[in-house]
């Protein structure tokens, strides 16, 4: 259904015609990188409203208010949930975080299976893009890494085993490792400890899902991790950028 999706929008758009014209297709990229290495406490704070998981978790969020409170406290990026079916987000959602947070990096949070939608990443305001290694052939990972270099963006290429990280091309930008097993969604922190050593050395590393206390960090970032993907802990609670604010003082 995804490529569906894909392929629906390729027949209506020009891409390059519409980054050329956008303002966001033009902006300079902000290095979401640089970001989490410049951070003490490393958080790429996302915005999600549902997911498989947990069901209904702020189903009528305002990603514009969330972005603002993300920045204002702190959050070193953002990363903006862009699928419908399972989580809730829109590339509507991408576009009004970047308006709303303008100086804060944003992840474009999607399942990446066409290069299409790197571009849309561009156009709609993203800085870098999610790559799931488990859906992509090594050579599409590559090839999608590149493309996301080509254009500007940077990237964050997600594995789940020692099997997947090892095709993580060399010059991706992030390497984040999650939590949640995507059979069975059950997370376990444990899984960043027992797989970061079969990440590069010099990997910027990222640990994703499951983390739901300032004291999870802590052990993650005793482990060597550089920055944590942290969704549902936020968005569950009343003003998630106050809790963000608690998880980094
Ligand atoms: C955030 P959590 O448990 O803090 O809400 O997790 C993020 O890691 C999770 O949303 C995620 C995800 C993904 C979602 C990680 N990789 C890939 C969709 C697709």
């Amino acid at each position: 259904t995804k490529r569906r999706e894909v392929a629906a929008l390729k027949q209506v758009f020009g891409i390059t015609d519409l980054i050329c014209s956008s303002e966001a297709g033009n902006r300079e990229i902000l290095s979401l990188r640089d970001s989490i290495l410049s951070h003490p406490v490393a958080i790429i704070a996302e915005h999600k409203r549902r997911s498989p998981s947990r069901g209904e978790i702020a189903p009528m969020s305002d990603v514009g208010k969330v972005a603002t409170a993300y920045a204002a406290n702190g959050a070193a990026a953002m990363s903006v949930l862009t699928d419908t079916p399972f989580f809730g987000g829109s590339l509507v959602d991408l576009s009004m975080a970047r308006v709303a947070a303008p100086s804060l990096p944003i992840l474009r949070k999607e399942f990446i299976v066409d290069e299409y939608q790197i571009h849309y990443a561009k156009l709609l305001g993203a800085d870098a893009v999610l790559l799931i290694a488990s859906m992509l052939s090594e050579e599409d990972l590559k090839d999608f890494n590149d493309i996301a270099h080509f254009i500007g963006l940077q990237t964050l290429v997600e594995v789940h085993s020692a099997e997947e990280a090892a095709i993580v091309p060399k010059d991706a930008d992030m390497v984040g490792i999650n939590n949640r097993n995507l059979s069975t969604f059950a997370t376990d922190i444990s899984h960043s400890a027992r797989l970061i050593d079969s990440l590069p050395a010099d990997a910027v590393k990222i640990a994703e899902s499951g983390i739901h206390t300032p004291d999870d960090i802590l052990q993650l970032k005793g482990l060597g991790f550089d920055g944590f993907l942290i969704g549902e802990a936020f968005m569950s609670t009343t003003s998630p950028g106050d809790t963000l604010k608690e998880f980094i003082s």
